[in-house]
């Protein structure tokens, strides 16, 4: 019995959290729920978002810093056709297209945390600034928390059965 209300309370807890919690706006663009996994100081870490695009122009995404790593990449990950999953920088920044947007996933897109300065830890928020073509500055809090954001699944809340 106790273990049923225990699991109940559980499932409550997630439905009644926000999907739209962390969204920024700056001009055309939208950074919806941007995250990462807990990570040691002294670690790298891996930063996730989704960046949307309004606007009848393309935006690159320069770069990104943050003051918890030594520096952050941009990294793209891919599958080879024997199965090996690689890394590859983008220094050029990526491109997001005019009424389109780029998710930085798991598997796809991210920005990689190097050489964090200090823990990341499940709940706390870690501090991103992203560095637009235009000169435009973005600072965004990644939410620390071990799986990603029910939105970032596509999963409408009313889906959420228990
Ligand atoms: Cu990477």
């Amino acid at each position: 019995m106790h273990r049923t209300t225990l699991l109940t309370l559980a499932a409550v807890i997630a439905m009644t959290a926000p999907a739209v919690a962390g969204d920024y706006k700056i001009g055309a663009l939208t950074i919806k729920a941007p995250w990462t996994r807990p990570a040691m100081a002294g670690m790298n870490g891996v930063g996730f978002m989704t960046i949307a695009n309004a606007g009848a122009k393309p935006v690159t995404l320069l770069r990104a810093e943050s003051p918890v790593a030594g520096k952050v990449e941009m990294h793209s990950s891919s599958m080879s056709a024997n199965g090996v999953m690689s890394m590859r920088r983008e220094d050029k920044g990526v491109v997001i297209p005019a009424g389109g947007q780029v998710a930085f996933s798991p598997g796809g897109y991210h920005f990689m945390l190097l050489g964090l300065k200090q823990p990341l830890n499940s709940g706390q928020k870690a501090p991103v600034t992203l560095i637009f073509e235009n000169g435009r500055r973005a600072m965004v809090e990644l939410t620390v928390q071990a799986a990603p954001p029910q939105a970032a699944k596509g999963m409408p809340p009313e889906h959420q059965h228990h």
